[in-house]
């Protein structure tokens, strides 16, 4: 069988109405459908793959370390792998090397963009042709939003109904260059680890909310609202959807036993910074929307970006600013890029 070792880059994606439960733990199938923005190559990670018949068993470098697989949620997440096995009818053990290349000081290390960049090196590795959509299906076994980060631009993660999950993928909605003026700032506040994980925190919330059933009476419909108003262009009517969606997740977080609180006190000061800002300004300027963290993403339009900039330089809790604009998604890259020397089957020096 033929050994090629294959190279991607792929990137994160910010939710603007989020996921956040599932109705099934092992096929990650959501309780909602979701929308995205895939961001650009400024936050990105870069994977080599290699399937070997000399390899005794997958073998998996993050970050220039070796991960322990054997029961851990890094192993449980390399189910991709054995996915892409099947589809390929091949048995042959995996090389993988990744790594996160992201601005120093931002304290993001995303899921999406290593499950992504991930499911695509390895199709690759194994000579699989596969669609978006196909591959939208592999990288959601590994983590859930990582769907959305198989595609450019806007992305709706589909829910589905099907028990099997057959019908929940991702689906581009707007490619970058349709609407280059939406942009993505991203305001760092820290670099420390979230004390609850995306995965344990949903499942919590699942089990244990109360305001999360109404969170599922009002959250479809959101999708559909937010995918129009981003037809339209219609900033004012998609900014407003996405700072209550981001709003509406954390009080369902707040309201699971034990509550679990991302948002700190910086992150409640550029809540409220930004409420004052769009309310001089009598439109809004900036959307913000957190996931599991309290770093802040404010949607806006390029024009506005100086005025969200000014006001975020101003907070002593800002430790860095990233203006993000769309990414085209997941692309392979040269040999000459590849991560793994392929004559010793381990990480290039
Ligand atoms: C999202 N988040 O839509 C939401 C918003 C965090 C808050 O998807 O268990 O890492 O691997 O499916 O995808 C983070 O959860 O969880 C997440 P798994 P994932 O982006």
């Amino acid at each position: 069988m033929v050994e090629r070792i294959a190279t991607a880059v792929g990137t994160p994606n910010i939710a603007l109405i989020k996921y956040w439960g599932k109705r099934d733990d092992r096929l990650i199938l959501p309780m909602n459908s979701s929308v995205s923005m895939t961001l650009d190559e400024q936050l990105n990670t870069r994977t080599s793959v290699l399937f070997s018949e000399k390899l005794q068993a997958d073998t998996v470098y993050i970050n220039g370390t070796v991960q322990d697989i054997n029961g851990t949620e890094v192993g449980e997440r390399m189910v991709v792998l054995d996915i892409l096995r099947g589809m390929a009818g091949d048995k042959r053990k995996a090389l993988v090397v990744s790594n996160n290349q992201f601005p120093t000081g931002s304290g993001l290390a995303s899921s999406a963009s290593g499950l992504a960049t991930l499911t695509y090196a390895a199709a690759g590795a194994l000579g699989l042709e596969l669609q978006p959509r196909e591959l939208s299906m592999v990288a959601r076994r590994g983590s859930g939003s990582a769907c959305r980060s198989m595609m450019g631009g806007i992305v709706e993660w589909r829910k589905g109904d099907k028990p099997d999950g057959s019908d929940s993928y991702a689906e581009q909605i707007i490619k970058p260059g349709e609407w280059p003026e939406l942009v993505d700032v991203m305001a760092i506040l820290t670099e420390s680890r979230k004390k609850v994980s995306s995965r344990a925190g949903m499942k919590q919330t699942v089990q244990t909310g109360i305001l999360y059933r109404s969170r599922l009476d009002y959250v479809e419909g959101a999708v559909e609202r937010a995918i129009d108003a981003m037809r339209k262009r219609d900033f004012q009517a998609l900014g407003e959807l996405i700072m209550r969606d981001s709003m509406n997740m954390h009080a369902t977080m707040l309201d699971t036993w034990p509550p679990i609180m991302y948002l700190d006190d910086s992150s409640k000061e550029i809540i409220y910074k930004v409420q004052e800002l769009n309310q001089s300004e009598g439109r809004i300027v900036g959307a913000y929307t957190f996931d599991a963290g309290s770093n802040a993403n404010i949607i806006a339009l390029e024009k506005d970006v100086g005025k969200i900039t000014d006001m975020l330089e101003g907070l002593g809790s800002v430790k860095n600013i990233l203006k993000l604009k769309m990414g085209n998604g997941p692309r392979r890259l040269g040999d000459g890029e590849s991560l793994i020397d392929g004559t010793g089957l381990k990480p290039v020096a």
